[in-house]
């Protein structure tokens, strides 16, 4: 329940921002990151120990708990509802357009009556918009641009935002049904950056349209989270979630149930090459199983299905259609790494610059991980927003991280920063700075709207300096929010492979940077990459799986990736301890 009271306190704060209210929205967002953050549901707090124990909760107050309350015993926050009453439904979309926010959006709204992204296109086409104060000729071209973008991710959720919902619910199943096989499917199973509905499988006693199969429907159908029932059969049900995405489960006979399973993961891509594929061999593949005229060859197991057709057990992330069909049939899949593989992350953000937790902290999250090092990146001096850090506190921070380590902890904690590449390429912090550190990240945030070759040039002007080891969320994208800055990538990589920079995976759910193509282009190249969680707080650490996930699209193997290695390893592929041949 945390995450749908705080995605409620977001469009609060937004709505309160729109109408220029102090403090409030702040406090409202504070919340809701508060939210995020708990291991505990809501709603198991409250029945604990009621609003009391509500309100202990960092960052909530008594009239924030209260509405905390409202929303655990009613479902519902009358506030919220008043707030969304006086703008117009889809206000959060057209706030959420790069470059414009609530305020501008209340504007657009007010004096143009926008509605919507339709109407925020149209207006933008027709001119209408660079007259009014504050916006300019170059506010429409770039709102044209962002619409394009939203339009094309529009309807699809993160990676992030589903996949704990849909274990949870996979999981409630389970322990429903007994025995019964329980699987997810669909984009989410090939964990795909964004995901447009969440699938699921189960296979029960008596087999779909039985007793049991009528049972699983109810439950499913009735689960606390489901706002909206689409359909409900013996075979299949789809519903809506309050969070505001859709599920469907199917129930599938269990000697079928591998046959489905691969099916229903797809991509459909990849299951029209392989049903090609089994035709050629004189079988037939279904959702139903692999079949030799009327005689199943394979069906219960998802593995059989693909050995059968003489190939190995392709891994979900790779079924994309993107020539991994053959490789499996030459015996040539990659070995991609494997989650859990890393033994540290190099890029967490302390409370010396905009993070939220100490740097002991971190360590500590870091172990309870079982990391063997940890990397402490935070922001350089640019970046005052983030609080980030001049020479002279860097030098104090570093001297803190060696008393930490001098305790003897049983993680090694690293000394780096996340340097701010300026528009001409040079770095806001100076060179003995940085090389006092025992590693440093360097990365664009600023000035993201460069042509190809300026950009191009300012990352590849980076990527020659020798104090800089690391190149962090190299295209600068936020998924759904901002497109890729414009970059000629195989340049970087030539430049990266030829210095030995790294680039980073960076495994924040909103970026995702690089994605699965780059990935799989760097590796070609021979370019080194690194997954990093960009954690702002120790909450965020956990994030690392969605960079393995990424990392497995993008065909990587643990060689490819140095954080697989224990520090002693991975510190030889730093650019600062390479031996110089000159
Ligand atoms: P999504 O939900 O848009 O993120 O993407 P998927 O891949 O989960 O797609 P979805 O939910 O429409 O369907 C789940 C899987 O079912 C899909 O990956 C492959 C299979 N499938 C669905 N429709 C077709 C079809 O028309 N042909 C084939 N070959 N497979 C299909
Ligand atoms: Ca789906
Ligand atoms: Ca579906």
């Amino acid at each position: 329940m945390n995450e749908e009271i705080a995605k409620i306190f977001n469009e609060i704060a937004d709505i309160l921002d729109a109408q220029e209210v102090d403090f409030k929205p702040f406090a409202y967002r504070k919340a809701a990151r508060s939210l995020g953050d708990l291991q505990a549901d809501a709603a198991d707090i409250y029945g604990q120990g009621g609003l009391k124990a509500v309100e202990s909760i960092p960052g909530v107050g008594k009239s924030i708990g209260e509405k905390i309350e409202e929303y655990v015993l009613r479902g519902r926050i009358a506030e919220y509802d008043r707030l969304k009453s006086t703008l117009p439904a889809n206000f959060g979309e057209i706030a959420a357009v790069e470059g414009l926010g609530p305020k501008r959006a209340k504007i657009l709204y007010e004096k143009l009556g926008i509605k919507d992204l339709a109407d925020l296109e149209a207006a933008a086409r027709e001119n209408k918009i660079a007259g009014l104060f504050g916006f300019g000729k170059k506010s429409e071209v770039n709102i044209l641009k962002s619409v394009e973008f939203k339009k094309r991710s529009r309807g699809r959720f993160l990676l992030s935002e589903v996949l704990p919902a849909a274990l949870d619910v996979k999981d409630r199943i389970k322990s429903f049904s007994g025995s019964a096989r329980v699987e997810i499917a669909g984009s989410l199973r090939r964990r795909k950056e964004t995901i447009g509905d969440i699938d699921l499988l189960a296979a029960v006693a008596g087999g779909p349209g039985g007793a049991k199969a009528a049972e699983l429907m109810d439950f499913f159908t009735g689960l606390p989270e489901v706002e909206k029932v689409w359909a409900k059969g013996r075979t299949k049900s789809s519903v809506r979630t309050r969070a505001g995405f859709n599920m469907d489960l199917r129930v599938v006979p269990a000697e079928s149930f591998g046959a489905a399973w691969q099916y229903f993961t797809g991509s459909k891509d990849h299951n029209i090459v392989l049903r090609r594929f089994a035709k050629e061999k004189g079988l037939k593949l279904s959702e139903y199983g692999l079949f030799k005229g009327e005689k199943s060859v394979a069906g219960t197991e998802e593995k059989n299905i693909y050995e059968k057709l003489g190939m190995r057990w392709i891994c979900p992330e790779l079924r994309e259609n993107r020539g991994e069909i053959e490789a499996a049939l030459k015996s040539d899949l990659p070995a991609v790494i494997a989650y859990g593989s890393l033994r540290g992350d190099l890029h967490c953000h302390s409370d010396w610059d905009g993070g939220k937790d100490s740097i002991e902290a971190i360590a500590a999250a870091g172990r309870a991980m079982r990391y063997e090092y940890i990397g402490i990146a935070d922001h350089t001096k640019f970046l005052k927003i983030e609080n980030g850090l001049d020479e002279e506190r860097l030098a104090r921070r570093n001297k803190e991280i060696d008393k930490l380590n001098k305790k003897g902890e049983k993680i090694v904690i690293l000394k780096g920063c996340e340097a701010n590449i300026l528009s001409d390429g040079s770095i806001d912090i100076d060179n003995a700075a940085l090389a006092d550190l025992d590693f440093s990240i360097a990365g664009v945030h600023s000035s993201l709207k460069m042509s190809k070759k300026e950009m191009t040039k300012r990352i590849i002007t980076a990527i020659n300096n020798p104090y800089v080891d690391i190149i962090a969320h190299p295209t600068g994208r936020l998924i759904k929010k901002r497109p890729e800055c414009e970059i000629d990538f195989d340049a970087v990589c030539a430049a990266a492979a030829k210095t030995g920079t790294i680039l980073e995976i960076n495994a924040h759910p909103d970026r995702l940077d690089l994605n699965d193509r780059h990935i799989r282009a760097a590796a070609m190249r021979g370019v080194k990459m690194i997954i990093n969680t960009d954690a702002h707080r120790v909450s965020h650490l956990r994030f690392a799986e969605f960079g393995v996930a990424q990392a497995r699209r993008g065909w990587a193997r643990a060689d490819n990736i140095i954080n697989t290695r224990p520090w002693g390893e991975a510190k030889a592929f730093l650019k600062r301890n390479k031996k110089r041949v000159n």
